[in-house]
């Protein structure tokens, strides 16, 4: 296997909004993440990549884009943007941006020109997917991600436009060359500036399925499942590699697709080892586990991950893409809840602990490893206790549908589920220490801190040498230096496959082999495994052994053995 650069490195995922603010407006801004460089490069990552910063009216947290060539004057301008690539690159640090093209905002010029016109001969009419209303409705029953239907009517025209997210985002129609084209400039436009690559939001549903059919409705759903029908569409492939062609394979970059509805089968597509299409892609299987199959409810519950399941999921992708495409390793992003409160345990007793041993079970595997900000010290679920807390429309909307609309469920048992689940969990400000507003902002935040703040800081975490930062920055030394973390063979440990609480696997390459051993319980277990001789412990989250056989609460173990 040739090695290329993105696979021995791993990802800092920066949410700029929730990160730094350097000019006491309460939100997050580019030249706090220049203030900031240096804590990333004392963690060990190599890649930033920043959610989106460009000028956006801000209605899903820059996800809907009015100029893809222009900065957010909230996060700064174009001289702060160019200053932070230069810093970071000084730094050694590369720059990977948000691509969001699946849909634009209805701000954006494009969409200006498009929506109220009957002109036959305006171009920008055909730069977003329009339909006749079919008897007096939407053509089509699909829902939205965000609740509500995946349509809205404009008056002026008589027709209905396409939007799977907010109808402040309206879908980029992928079938007109021209559209294409505008993007493949625009990405060829940032590569001037030097940046080096792209995660692709969303971009497993960019190719729309022939005629717009029904979606499958589940039962006291409002509207059809739209991304089930729609996911890994009939052209979504070859749009891929014609970007491919245009852009990508002109840069040395990193690049990942966000595909959502992406199974084993379509990733050795999207990031075949051929490099045809993308480096990588961001699968959802793992994170869907402790949602609802087939119900309306969707990803909103309060029910645990069980290893079993998250174990199978993870091994399938690692047995499934091995030799053939490139996986990506996360637990968190910005739209997902925290790392240890979801997976670990984040009561005081168990929330250090746990957090590094989910790091070191994912870390171990192949592939490339993404860190939410935040992950790193451990930070937790926020825990709101009403709905009015809340910032993301997802979140709010879900609330509106289920509770009040469809009442699906008791207000109480929705504000459960949010906590568990909603968006915001992960995007309260970064905890860089114990001051007011934990040295996010001088002013209130735009969201409000975790009030464990006092606790859980990045200033505590770089006092401490048994930190959680301290272990994350091990992991990636580690990775840094022992190739078998990159091109190892995964595989299960004999009989784990049903373990209920150790989660135990291996790598192999000729010369050597890791032996990594994980128990997910806040129980003590016993467990024999053969360690060979000569075993090296790498790395673990307790301070000493024990017994050989007995694994504390959250115990993780790693071993290297020279064969
Ligand atoms: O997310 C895509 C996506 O699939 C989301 O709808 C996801 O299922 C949901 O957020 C999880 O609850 C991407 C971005 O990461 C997200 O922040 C955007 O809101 C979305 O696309 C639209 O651009
Ligand atoms: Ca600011």
């Amino acid at each position: 296997m040739t090695k290329l650069w993105w696979q021995n490195a791993v990802v800092y995922q920066v949410y700029p909004k929730s990160f730094q603010d350097s000019n006491d407006d309460g939100i997050g801004d580019l030249r706090g993440i220049i203030n900031r460089l240096d804590y990333i490069k004392e963690l060990g990552a190599d890649i930033i990549w920043l959610n989106p910063i460009y000028k956006s009216p801000d209605i899903d947290g820059g996800y809907d884009i009015a100029d893809y060539q222009n900065i957010n004057p909230t996060f700064g301008n174009m001289d702060d943007f160019e200053c932070l690539l230069k810093t970071a690159h000084q730094k050694g640090l590369k720059i990977m941006m948000d691509l969001v093209v699946n849909h634009s905002s209805s701000d954006h010029e494009w969409f200006k020109k498009s929506i109220g016109s009957t002109d036959k001969n305006n171009k920008y009419r055909d730069y977003y997917v329009w339909r006749d209303p079919v008897d007096g409705h939407e053509p089509n029953n699909w829902g939205s991600f965000f609740s509500g239907p995946a349509w809205t009517f404009d008056e002026k025209s008589g027709q209905y436009y396409l939007h799977l997210f907010a109808k402040e985002q309206p879908d980029l129609n992928w079938d007109n060359p021209e559209v294409r084209n505008s993007i493949f400039d625009m990405m060829n436009w940032w590569a001037g500036k030097g940046i080096d690559g792209f995660r692709m939001d969303v971009i497993s549903l960019i190719s729309k399925p022939k005629d717009l059919p029904d979606a499958p409705k589940e039962e006291g759903a409002a509207y059809g499942n739209a991304g089930e029908i729609i996911a890994n569409g009939p052209h979504v492939h070859e749009y891929l590699k014609e970007m491919n062609q245009k852009v990508l394979s002109k840069h040395d970059w990193i690049t990942v697709g966000e595909t959502a509805g992406v199974t084993t089968e379509e990733a050795k597509r999207y990031a075949n080892m051929d490099e045809s299409e993308l480096n990588m892609v961001f699968q959802f299987e793992h994170v869907s586990l402790d949602g609802n199959k087939n119900t309306a409810l969707g990803k909103w519950s309060d029910t645990k991950t069980s290893l079993i399941d998250l174990r199978a999921n993870l091994a399938k992708w690692q047995k499934n893409l091995s030799g053939k495409a490139w996986n990506s390793l996360y637990w968190s992003n910005h739209d997902q809840p925290r790392t240890v409160s979801r997976f670990g345990n984040d009561a005081p007793k168990y929330r250090k602990v746990s957090a590094k041993m989910l790091a070191a079970v994912l870390h171990f595997m192949q592939g490339t490893p993404y860190i939410y900000q935040g992950e790193e010290i451990g930070m937790t679920n926020i825990y709101f206790t009403d709905i009015n807390q809340y910032r993301d429309l997802e979140s709010i909307n879900a609330y509106h549908e289920l509770v009040e609309q469809e009442h699906l469920l008791p207000s109480e048992t929705m504000i459960k589920y949010l906590a568990a689940h909603s968006r915001d969990n992960a995007r309260t400000p970064m905890q860089w220490n114990g001051t007011e507003n934990a040295g996010f902002s001088k002013v209130t935040p735009w969201l409000p801190v975790n009030p464990n703040y006092k606790l859980i800081n990045v200033k505590d975490a770089l006092n401490d040498k048994n930190s959680v930062f301290y272990f994350y920055q091990k992991l990636i030394k580690l990775r840094h230096e022992l190739p078998i973390i990159t091109d190892g063979v995964f595989n299960l440990v004999e009989g784990n496959e049903s373990d209920q609480e150790v989660f135990a696997y291996t790598r192999q390459n000729e010369e050597e082999s890791l032996l990594v051993i994980a128990n997910f319980t806040d129980k003590v277990v016993e467990r024999e495994y053969r360690v060979l001789d000569n075993s090296k412990l790498l790395i673990q989250n307790y301070k000493d052994i024990v017994k050989n056989n007995e694994l504390r609460p959250y115990e993780v173990r790693v071993y290297l053995y020279e064969k």
